[in-house]
Order: C-alpha cells, then structure tokens, then sequence
C-alpha cells in the first residue's frame, strides 16, 4: 500500500514553494550498474571530492543529450546529481521548542530509480519513473546560514522484473569486446532518456494539513437546469475537535464570490460529504460546448473552532462531468464522445524527457490547431504541468501507466505484479481528480497468449476497478487473447501499410475495417483505434508515393481513414488517434534516421503535408460532435 495523498503542490496562503530547479553537479559512474546495486558512497562527501571532475547538468532534463560526450549519452548505471540549498528562515520558525511548519521534499519523477540524501542522511528511495515521490525532511535540515547538500544517485537500468522491462545483457568476451561492456535492449522503440526529468521541489504546509481530497462528480439536469453535485473526501493531519473544514466551489469568472460554501466539523482523519453547485457549468471536451475545460475550484480550509484562524487551505481544481460506456458508446455527461487525437511522447530535442513550458504549450496549441480533442500519454504518466493543461482547455485523457513491452514470461512475474499494481495506485493517487483524465490504460501492446498473462491482467483490472469506480480502463492491444475481455473499451494498434503490406495502400482500408469490426463481433464494446501510421522524412517527396516520404504517409492516413469512416456509420466506433503526434528520437535501430519519423509534426513541432490533411478531417469531426 502507498501512504499519504500527496497532493501536487499548489501556492496558498498557508503553502509555499521552492523551486530547486537549476544547474546541479552532475557525475555518471562508469563503473557500475543497477543490477550491481549501489558501489560508491559519493553522498559522503560532496560529489566533487569523489570524482575528478564533476560536470554541470540542469535539472529537469533528461541527462543524455545535454554533453557532447557518446558514453553519457547512452549512460546506464548510477548518475549522481548535487545541489545545495538554504532552508528559508520562517520555514524554520519554533513553536515551543519544535519546528511549527512540515517541510517536503518532493520530486515529480526521476527515470528510473533515485535514492536521495540530505546532508548525508538518507532520506528516500523510489523506483519507478514519470511518478512523483516525496519525504518530509526537517529533521535532515541545517539552518541558515549553513547550506544543505542534497545527493540523489538516479539508475535506469532496465530488466525483465522491473516496469516497464527491459532486456539487459553484458559481454564478457574481452577479446571481442571492452570490459563492462553491456546491452540493454530498450523499452518500446523510444529513447532511453534518464535523469531527474521533472521538478524537484520543497513545499512546506502547516503541521496540522490537508493530507489527500478526492472528489467524485455528478449533476441533475432538471430540463436544462443543471445542479452539479461535488462528493468529496478529504482527509487531515493534526486535527482535533478545535477545527473545522470549509469546503468552498468557487467559479473562477467570479473569484471573489465562493458559489457554495459548506463547513463541517473536523475531528480526526477523514470526511466525506458533498456539495450542490447550482447552476453548474460542465466540464466538456474542446467541441461539445463554447466553454470547454470549464474549471471550478475546491478550496478546503481547516480553520480552529471559531472559524477565523486558518490553519491550512488548498486549492483543488475540479471539473463536473461524468463518464460512462455503454456496448457502443463513450458518453461524456451522457452525450457520445468521439476521440479524435494522437498518441503523444514526452520527448523534445535536447531536453529528452524534461517537462518544459514551452514545448508544452506549444503542444497544446497545436492540438487546437489541428482541431484534436484528445491524446493518449503512451506510455507512461505525463507531467501533472500537461495534466493541467489538458483539464484547462477540454482535452479528453487515455492516461496510461508505464506497462510497454511486457512480453516474455518472466516479465509477468509476481515481482513485476506487485510493481504494476504499486504504479497504478501511484498514477490514481496522482490524476484522480482530473476531469481531463477519461479512461485508464493499463498497459501498451503486452502479449497476451497465455494464461499468466491473463491471470495477471485479471489482477491489475481488479485493483485498478476496486481503487477508480468512476472511469473506464482498458489497456492498448495489438493482439487477441483472454484478457481482452477486461478492456472497457477495445483499444487497438495496427499498421497497415507499414508493418505488414508495406507500400500496398490497396490493402489498408480493407484490413483495418476488418479487424476493428471484428474486434466489435467478438467483443460487443466500443472500439476505437489508438495507434496506426506511416514514417515521414519532412521534405521527402515521390510521385507515386513511397515508404517514407510526406506523400505515402498522407496516403496511408486517407486510407485508414476511410475505413473509420465506415466503421463510424455501424455505431461502435468511438475513436481514432494517429501514430503519432510529432516524430520523437529512437534508439539507434536499423530502418530509421534518428528519430521514429510517424509524427505529423517534426521533432521542432514543425507541420509535415499529413499535418493539413488530419486538420480538414478533425475540423469536420469537431463540427459534427
Ligand atoms: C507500436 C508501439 C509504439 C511504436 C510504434 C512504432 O506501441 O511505441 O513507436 O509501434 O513502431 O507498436 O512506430
């Protein structure tokens, strides 16, 4: 089990932020790798008193692309990062002899495993990336003016029990190869980026906080009049029967006027209860409504008995809508919803896997430039700064956990269970709250020919169906097999075209009608497609179009299309997302230039011809929704 709500951290008044982002010392240790576990003790002493040099890394960033250095670009085994900090005074402020205020230190994801110490001290290890993780550490600070060193030594070496797996192998033949020498096979056929690639922040609250809220939304519509209805739970630490909550829904076109307002006692632990909000605005997707993404806030404020000393207060941003599948159908409050999107990476130039506004933003515009409605985050849990985004502006979610490539019988071992189970309470724990957030997916193209692969399966849905009763999950198929009929939803990937029939566009329309009504007859649930596509070098062009150049992926996208088309007027289909948004680096495979090229979009975010082709079609899909 997981402990603690964590909450992403969000400025009030009673909450405040230091953002540790910055350059960081930085050194790899060649000599080592996970399976080896921790050598070097280089969180002794300061890092440049271990090494002979130590370089200069900004953090977030993925760590490869940032040198000029091959050995750090492809770097797998233990990389130490350094900062210092000092702890703002007040922070430390004493209250009868204790430190009156609960300082965190919180990272929102390291790729893959972080062990991290203060001044020495350990203070947590987390395996796992994309996922935040968080300690208090108050008993670990110096105050000022001394300045604390913050250690963390990151791996990502990847194998068959972690997840996702990777296969990871060494040569001890110093004839043929150098010493150390190892292969790691990456996972999925996407760079291995690694490094602290998201936000490393201290927060402080109040000792007596807001632990976790977890809202659950619904509405009446009494002929046109809509009532939303806000259950929430929320639980506290270090109350006692001298506080109260108030639960506020605020609109936020009137921030000064709180549109409902309730209060309940709060003696220890947990509350649930619920607000009405009259006159409710929904949450949308972009095209079902003029005001898509429409946000309110859930403002929770432990106060003392009297109501007027506030002890704590956080701000949950919250959407009323409700989600519901029917055998053909994908309903956002009752009304079908067809997703028209992409799947997605998290993958920039020089940055890797960083989260960074700008490419952000520049992602979201282009999704409304193109008209999409939706993305998948393949495969893995996207930065909760995408997350919001996606809640702002009406962007339907398939959030997906970082399942890729389990295909080998080991890779369904207990061991791996017990992580993939740990994950998806991490990533419901992390994106409950989110309107934006439709459907889980469980995993990506995972083989499921046998019976372990059911049995696990059967336990994965379970746990996920147990923890989220309010959204669909399925996972992301390219294959039949017993665990299907866990899927809410079939999702699948298919490349005609491309993987099978290559350069024969007369196969693809046929192919794909068949194998998605098929999956319809067998299955009797809403199918959509979730990955198809062609690569594209931008600029290469041949009359007749061939495998490669921005004529043939065009091609290949009518063609599937027309086959959604027919698939459209049966009535079970409910979506369709291309393979991929932009172009994203590879490992060095055989059959690409650099980068996976089956984006519509260049690396840089530049459109390809197949950018305005998908732009006249989801044009006509927003107007028909
Ligand atoms: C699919 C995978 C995706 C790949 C894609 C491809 O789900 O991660 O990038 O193929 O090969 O099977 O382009």
């Amino acid at each position: 089990p997981i402990t603690g709500g964590m909450l992403y951290p969000r400025e009030t008044m009673t909450r405040d932020i230091k953002d540790l982002g910055g350059i960081w010392q930085f050194q790899v240790d060649l000599s080592t790798w996970r399976n080896q576990s921790l050598v070097k003790e280089w969180w002794k002493r300061p890092l440049a008193e271990n090494v002979d040099h130590v370089l200069d890394m900004p953090v977030p960033s993925s760590y490869n692309d940032i040198t000029a250095n091959r050995s750090i670009q492809n770097f797998v085994g233990w990389a130490w990062y350094e900062t210092t900090f000092q702890t703002p005074k007040h922070w430390l402020d004493t209250v009868e002899g204790k430190i009156a205020r609960r300082i965190v230190l919180r990272f929102e994801s390291v790729r893959y495993y972080a062990s991290v110490w203060l001044n020495g001290m350990e203070v947590m290890s987390h395996e796992g990336g994309h996922l935040p993780f968080e300690a208090e550490i108050s008993q670990y600070l110096f105050a000022p003016p001394v300045t604390n060193r913050l250690t963390v030594a990151v791996n990502s070496t990847m194998h068959a029990h972690t997840l996702p797996p990777g296969s990871f192998s060494w040569e001890p033949n110093t004839n043929r190869y150098p010493e150390n020498y190892f292969i790691m096979d990456p996972v999925g056929n996407f760079f291995h980026y690694c490094g602290i690639d998201r936000r490393v922040l201290l927060y402080s609250t109040p000792l007596v906080y807001i632990d976790d809220i977890t809202v659950d939304t619904t509405y009446r519509n009494i002929s046109g009049n809509i009532t939303g209805v806000v259950n929430y739970n929320i639980s506290a630490i270090g109350t006692t029967t001298q506080n109260k909550v108030y639960v506020s829904v605020i609109d936020k076109s009137q921030p000064g006027k709180a549109k409902v307002i309730s209060s309940s006692k709060m003696v220890k632990g947990d509350i649930a209860a619920s607000v009405e909000v009259p006159d409710a605005k929904l949450w949308w997707p972009m095209y079902m409504s003029n005001s898509p993404g429409f946000m309110y806030t859930l403002r929770v404020t432990i106060v003392d008995v009297s109501g007027i000393a506030i002890y704590d207060q956080y701000d949950l941003p919250i959407g009323i809508r409700t989600v519901r599948v029917t055998k053909t159908q994908f309903l956002i409050n009752e009304q079908p919803f067809y997703f028209h999107g992409f799947g997605k990476h998290e993958d920039y130039d020089l940055r890797g896997k960083a989260v960074d506004p700008v490419t952000n933003l520049r992602d979201f515009y282009l999704m409304k430039w193109i008209h999409a409605n939706s993305f998948r985050t393949s495969h893995y849990p996207y930065a909760e700064e995408i997350m919001d985004l996606a809640d702002k502006y009406g962007i339907a979610v398939i959030d997906e956990s970082p399942a890729v490539g389990l295909a080998s019988k080991e890779n369904f071992d207990p061991v791996v269970l017990q992580k993939h189970l740990k994950v998806e309470s991490e990533l419901i724990r992390r994106d409950k709250n989110r309107p934006g957030v439709v459907m889980w997916s469980l995993a990506n193209e995972a083989s499921l020919g046998h019976d372990y692969s059911t049995a696990y399966f059967k336990a994965v849905f379970q746990h996920v169906k147990a923890l989220d009763k309010t959204r669909p999950a399925s996972m992301v198929l390219n294959q039949h097999g017993n665990a299907t009929f866990f899927c809410d939803v079939i999702l699948f990937n298919v490349y005609h075209g491309w993987y099978n029939d290559r350069g024969r566009l007369e196969t693809v329309a046929l192919q794909m009608y068949d194998d998605m009504s098929t999956w319809y007859k067998e299955l009797q649930r809403p199918v959509m497609i979730t990955e198809y596509g062609a690569g594209a070098v931008a600029g290469m062009h041949l009359l007749p179009s061939f495998t490669y150049t921005e004529d043939y992926q065009v091609e290949i996208l009518r063609e599937n299309q027309k086959a959604f088309d027919k698939l459209k007027a049966e009535g079970y289909f409910v979506g369709e997302m291309i393979w991929n948004f932009a172009d994203f680096k590879q490992p060095p495979l055989s059959d690409i230039v650099i980068n996976n090229r089956k984006g519509v979009f260049t690396r840089q975010r530049d459109p390809k011809e197949s950018a305005y082709l998908v732009k006249d079609r989801y044009v006509k899909l927003a107007q028909a929704m």
